[in-house]
C-alpha cells in the first residue's frame, strides 16, 4: 500500500546523467552554511512515498519526514488532489471578517483529535507563527480576564520555538539568539533536562530527572508568580537533539503551573500528528496543557500552516465588550488559507484511512531496537527514542563541535538516506509509513558510515 509507484518513477530510472544545475547566486538559503552548499549542491527534484530523487534520478530514502513534516509520506493521492481542486476553485478569500467553508470544517475536525478542552483553533502559516500567537494570546488573556501583571514568559534551555522574536526569547538555543540583541524583554528560562550522566542509553523515557520541573518553583520565588503568564515547552525537543522529558516531569510541570495560575504551552509543531504514536504528544503523556501550537504535519508539509489550540475559557476571556469590536487584535493575512485548509483536510483523510497517527505506536519498538543496535559502533555516546523519534549522539570531534555528525550527514546523503543533524546528535523521524525494511536500511547505512568515521 505504501510501495513507491514505479510507473510513476520510471523517467527518474537512474542514467548516470548530469542533469543542468540551476544558477545558485540570488538565492539566500535558510539554516544552511550557503557558501558549503553551493560548492557542493544537493538537489532534490521529486518526491514520492518515502524518497526523494535528485535532478540526476538518484533514489534518497527519506528518513526525517522531509523536516519532520511530511508524516504520511510524499505525494499522497488524496492531498494532491485537494490542493489542485482548491487552487481551481477558490485561490483565496479574504480571512478577516470573513470566512470560507473549509477553515470551519478544518476547525471542527480538528479539536476532535485534541485532547478534551482545547477545542478553539487559531490558523497561522508556520510554527514560528503558532509561538508567536500564543504568547500573546497568553498575555492577552490574562490582561482581559483582570491580571495585566501577568506579562513574564518562561521557556526553557536548549527549546527551539522557531525563528520570530518571540520564539527566539523564550527559545534556549544560544546560536539562534546572540546575534539579534536584547531581544523580548520579561523572559526566564528553566533548565534543560538532557542528562547523559544519568540517563544515557535509556528506552524511551529517561528515569531521572522529573525534579528538573521543580526549577519552575525557582523562578516563580525569584519573579512571583502574579508577573508570569506561561511556560513553554516543547513536550519532546527535536531541534536541539532528541531530548525526552523525564519520567514524570511534565507532570510536575502542569501541577506547579496550576498552583500558581500560570499557562503551560506545548510547542507541539514535532510531536503532533502522530509522531510519538498518538495524535498529539500531549496524549501520549497523559498532561492536558492549556494551549497547543503546531504546524508541520498538520498539511503534511504540502502547503505552509499552522496552528494554536487553546482551551474554551482562554478564548472566552476575550469574547467581552461591544460584539462589533474585533477581540483579539491578531492574524496573518494567509491564516487559513483555502489551499492549506483543503490540504489539510486531505492530510487528515489520509492519517484517518491508514491509521497513521497510532501507527508510531505499532512500529516504535521495531525503530527502538533497531536505533540500539548502534549502541557499540564507533563514537555513539547516547541513543534515544520515543514513537517515531530518534537521536544519536556522538562524541564530537575535540575543538570542531557538530563536524563529526556533519561528516556522518554527507556520507549518508551519498549513500542514498537522508538524515538531520543538530550539534553531534543524529535526528531521525522517517514518515508514519515507514516499513521495517526502510529502518533496517536507514540504521545499517548509519552503523556503516560510523564505521568508516571511527
Ligand atoms: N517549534 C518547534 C518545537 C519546532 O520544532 C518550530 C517551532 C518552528 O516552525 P517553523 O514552521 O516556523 O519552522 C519548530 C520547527 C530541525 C528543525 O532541524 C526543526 C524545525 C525547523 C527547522 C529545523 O530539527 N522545527
Ligand atoms: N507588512 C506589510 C507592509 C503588510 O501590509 C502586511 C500585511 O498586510 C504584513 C507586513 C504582514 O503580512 P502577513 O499578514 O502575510 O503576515
Amino acid at each position: 500500500m505504501h510501495k513507491d509507484d514505479p510507473a510513476t518513477l520510471a523517467p527518474l530510472a537512474a542514467t548516470g546523467a548530469s542533469a543542468p544545475q540551476p544558477k545558485m547566486d540570488a538565492f539566500w538559503m535558510p539554516f544552511t552554511a550557503n557558501r558549503q552548499f553551493k560548492k557542493a549542491p544537493r538537489l532534490l527534484s521529486k518526491a514520492k512515498g518515502m524518497h526523494f530523487w535528485t535532478p540526476e534520478g538518484r533514489q534518497i530514502l527519506d528518513g526525517i519526514a522531509g523536516l519532520w513534516c511530511v508524516n504520511a509520506g510524499h505525494a499522497r493521492p488524496k492531498i494532491v488532489q485537494a490542493i489542485a481542486d482548491q487552487a481551481a476553485e477558490m485561490d483565496f478569500a479574504p480571512p478577516f471578517n470573513m470566512g470560507h467553508p473549509k477553515a470551519f470544517e478544518l476547525a471542527e475536525r480538528l479539536v476532535e483529535l485534541t485532547p478534551a478542552g482545547l477545542n478553539k483553533v487559531f490558523f497561522t502559516n508556520s510554527g514560528s507563527e503558532s509561538v508567536e500567537t500564543a504568547l500573546k494570546m497568553a498575555i492577552g488573556y490574562h490582561r482581559a480576564r483582570g491580571e495585566g501583571t501577568r506579562t513574564r514568559l518562561i521557556g526553557r534551555e536548549r527549546g527551539y520555538h522557531g525563528v520570530n522574536f518571540g520564539g527566539i526569547s523564550v527559545g534556549g538555543i544560544v546560536g539562534n539568539r546572540k546575534s539579534f540583541g536584547p531581544l523580548l524583554p520579561g523572559v526566564d528560562h528553566i533548565r534543560h533536562t538532557h542528562d547523559l550522566s544519568r540517563n544515557a542509553f535509556s528506552r524511551g523515557v529517561p528515569e531521572h530527572g522529573a525534579e528538573l520541573a521543580d526549577d519552575l518553583e525557582r523562578l516563580v520565588a525569584l519573579h512571583d508568580a502574579s508577573t508570569i503568564a506561561a511556560v513553554i515547552v516543547e513536550p519532546v525537543a527535536g531541534s536541539t537533539g532528541v531530548l525526552l522529558p523525564p519520567k514524570g516531569y511534565l507532570q510536575r510541570l502542569r501541577s506547579i503551573c496550576d498552583k500558581h495560575g500560570i499557562l503551560l504551552i506545548f510547542d507541539e509543531v514535532i510531536t503532533g500528528f502522530g509522531r510519538l504514536g498518538s495524535p498529539f504528544a500531549a496524549q501520549h503523556f497523559g498532561v492536558t496543557p492549556d494551549m497547543m501550537t503546531v504546524a508541520k504535519g498538520i498539511t503534511n508539509g504540502c502547503v505552509p500552516m499552522g496552528a494554536v489550540f487553546v482551551k474554551q475559557q482562554i478564548h472566552d476571556a476575550f469574547m467581552t465588550g461591544p460584539e462589533h469590536l474585533i477581540e483579539f487584535l491578531h492574524g496573518y493575512t494567509y491564516s487559513s488559507h483555502p489551499l492549506a485548509c483543503a490540504a489539510a483536510i486531505g492530510t487528515l483523510d489520509t492519517y484517518a484511512e491508514e491509521g497513521l497517527l497510532t501507527r508510531g505506536a505499532t512500529m516504535a519498538p521495531v525503530f527502538e531496537n533497531a536505533l540500539h543496535s548502534l549502541k557499540g559502533s564507533p563514537n555513539v555516546i547516547d541513543v534515544r527514542n520515543i514513537g517515531l523519534v530518534g537521536g544519536i549522539e556522538l562524541n564530537p570531534v575535540a575543538g570542531n563541535p557538530g563536524k563529526r555528525a556533519f561528516d556522518v550527514f554527507l556520507e549518508c546523503w551519498e549513500r542514498g538516506v537522508l538524515i538531520r543533524t543538530t550539534g553531534d546528535t543524529i535526528a531521525l523521524s522517517p514518515p508514519l509509513i515507514v516499513e521495517s525494511s526502510h529502518i533496517d536500511q536507514i540504521v545499517s547505512t548509519i552503523a556503516d558510515v560510523l564505521k568508516t568515521q571511527g
